[in-house]
Formats: C-alpha cells, sequence, structure tokens
C-alpha cells in the first residue's frame, strides 16, 4: 500500500485491521476540513487495500471527536459554506464498503456523533459521552444526525436529544441500540480489535455484500431489499469462498477464506 502522511490523523496495520485514530488532541480532535480530507483518504486507501478486511476507526482516550471545528465555521455564510460543499467527504465516507467499527471513548458530539453514526459497529468506552448539542449553537446537526439517530432510536427519543441537545452516556446509547458494546475504558480499543479480527476471519466478499445488503434496508422498501438481498446472496455462488465455506463444513474443518 502506498504511504501518505497524515497531520491530523494517524493510520497504522495490524494483522488485516486497518486502524485509523483521529488526532488533533489539543482542540478534542475537533473536525476541521483538513482532518476530514485526510480521514476519508485514509478510508478509501484501506478500503482499496485487499491486505485490509475490516477497519476500526478511533480517537483519544478525552474525546473520540468534539464535533465539527466551531472555529472554522463560525463565520461562514449560507453561500460561502454551501460552495465549500464540505459535505461530500461524508458523502465518501458513507461509500466505504469494508466494514468500519468505531472505537469511542470521551466526547463524541455533534459531528463527532455523526461520524460515528457512519460506522456500522459501535464499540464505547463507559466514559463515552455522546449528544448532538448543535441546537446550544442555534443551528442543527448537518451531518446525518436528524436522519441516522431518528432511524436508530426512534422520533420520540431523537426529538428530545436533538432539541436539547444535552449528552447521553455510553450506557443510555447501548439501552437505546445505539452502541453495541460497552467496555472500561482500558479495553474499548481492543474490544473493537477483537470483534474487527473476528469478522476478518470471514470471507470477505461475503461481509462487504452483507454490509451493503444491511444498509440497503434504510433506502428502501421491504420487498426490494428482499430482492436486492437475494440477487446478492445468488451472487456469492460465484465466489471460490463460498465453495470453500460450504466444502469446510462438510469437511469439519475451519474454512480459509481468500476473497475470491
Ligand atoms: N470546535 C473547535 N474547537 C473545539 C471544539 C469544537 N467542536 N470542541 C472543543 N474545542 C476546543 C476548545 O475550544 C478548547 O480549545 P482552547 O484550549 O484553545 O480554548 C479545547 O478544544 C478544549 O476544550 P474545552 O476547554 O472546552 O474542554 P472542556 O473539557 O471544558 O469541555 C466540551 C469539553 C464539553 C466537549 C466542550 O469543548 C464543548 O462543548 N465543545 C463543543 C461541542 C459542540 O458543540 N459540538 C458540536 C459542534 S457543531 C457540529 O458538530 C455540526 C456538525 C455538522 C457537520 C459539519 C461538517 C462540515
Amino acid at each position: 500500500m502506498m504511504t501518505l502522511t497524515y497531520q491530523n490523523i494517524t493510520t497504522a496495520v495490524e494483522d488485516q485491521i486497518g486502524v485509523v485514530t483521529l488526532n488533533r488532541p489539543k482542540v478534542l480532535n475537533a473536525l476541521n476540513h483538513e482532518l476530514m480530507d485526510e480521514l476519508v483518504k485514509a478510508l478509501e486507501a484501506f478500503d482499496r487495500d485487499d491486505e485490509i478486511r475490516v477497519i476500526v476507526l478511533t480517537g483519544g482516550e478525552r474525546a473520540f471527536a468534539a464535533g465539527a471545528d466551531i472555529k472554522e465555521m463560525s463565520d461562514e455564510t449560507t453561500v460561502s459554506i454551501m460552495y465549500k460543499d464540505r459535505f461530500s467527504t461524508w458523502d465518501r465516507i458513507k461509500n466505504i464498503k469494508k466494514p468500519i467499527i468505531a472505537a469511542v471513548s470521551g466526547y463524541a458530539l455533534g459531528g463527532g456523533c455523526e461520524l460515528v453514526m457512519n460506522c456500522d459497529i459501535i464499540v464505547a468506552s463507559e466514559t463515552a459521552q455522546f449528544g448532538q448539542p448543535e441546537i446550544n449553537l442555534g443551528v442543527i446537526p448537518g451531518a446525518g444526525g436528524t436522519q441516522r439517530l431518528t432511524r436508530i432510536v426512534g422520533k420520540y427519543k431523537a426529538m428530545e436529544l436533538i432539541l436539547t441537545g444535552r449528552p447521553f452516556t455510553a450506557c443510555e446509547a447501548h439501552q437505546m441500540g445505539l452502541v453495541n458494546k460497552v467496555a472500561p475504558v482500558e479495553l474499548f480499543l481492543d474490544e473493537a480489535k477483537a470483534m474487527a479480527k473476528e469478522i476478518a476471519k470471514k470471507s470477505p466478499i461475503a461481509v462487504k455484500l452483507a454490509k451493503e445488503s444491511i444498509l440497503k434496508t434504510f433506502e428502501t422498501t421491504l420487498n426490494e431489499g428482499l430482492q436486492f438481498e437475494r440477487k446478492n446472496f445468488y451472487m456469492l455462488f460465484s465466489s471460490e469462498d463460498q465453495k470453500e465455506g460450504m466444502k469446510a463444513f462438510m469437511e469439519k474443518r475451519q474454512a480459509s477464506f481468500k476473497g475470491r
């Protein structure tokens, strides 16, 4: 893989896991334009790299990300912010095909919470604090918060959280179905990596099509979703991994998936 150097994030590869760490600790990983550009480049590089099967996205212990960079945004006008088209990077994140596991500790506020909700699985430390506080700044969530949070927690909870802007704990997020697993702060990243390693053992083609099929739920009717799933299911029968997976079962051994 081509090595890219970044100023606002770091990247690492462990086994078949690509780890991206947000790294602007002085401003609690506020998501400025430069950081978002680097993030999307890193995610796309991992997405293209055949050696990587799952991506883990994390921040620091004190903050995953405290939101969009307010200083950068404060003087924008409707026209200037539209022309900058900051959300095109978010659209690219939505198109990442490999699963992304968010490992969240500390603040995940505003755009930070929205970035978490762009991920596919969420592991949080007990100290994680989520929230959509944009209402306190005289705006509303702009990177999907009103849409994604509502789909996860329902209309009434979303109204409460977005209209009051109050933060909520990892435990509450877990109860609402926003977080898969809560772990002590020393362990949240290891837990996320352990989950990533489990998924990395599966057929990457099946994983990719499973992710695509699950996300389709949010875009379509049940009938169209079922058709979409069925086509992806049929498609997998042209992969070597399907032959290997079923053969290994019959031979009572572990399958070794090659991603072909
Ligand atoms: N933007 C810029 N700087 C920030 C941000 C932020 N979102 N959050 C924290 N910082 C900076 C602080 O200004 C401070 O810098 P300095 O030391 O230079 O004064 C440093 O980080 C440390 O922060 P605090 O001193 O405030 O730390 P505290 O422990 O006292 O408080 C909080 C932590 C509660 C997290 C507090 O910093 C806070 O409320 N931050 C803002 C949270 C927020 O409102 N987030 C939402 C932002 S709006 C948004 O995300 C819209 C998303 C739409 C997508 C946009 C895509 C372009």
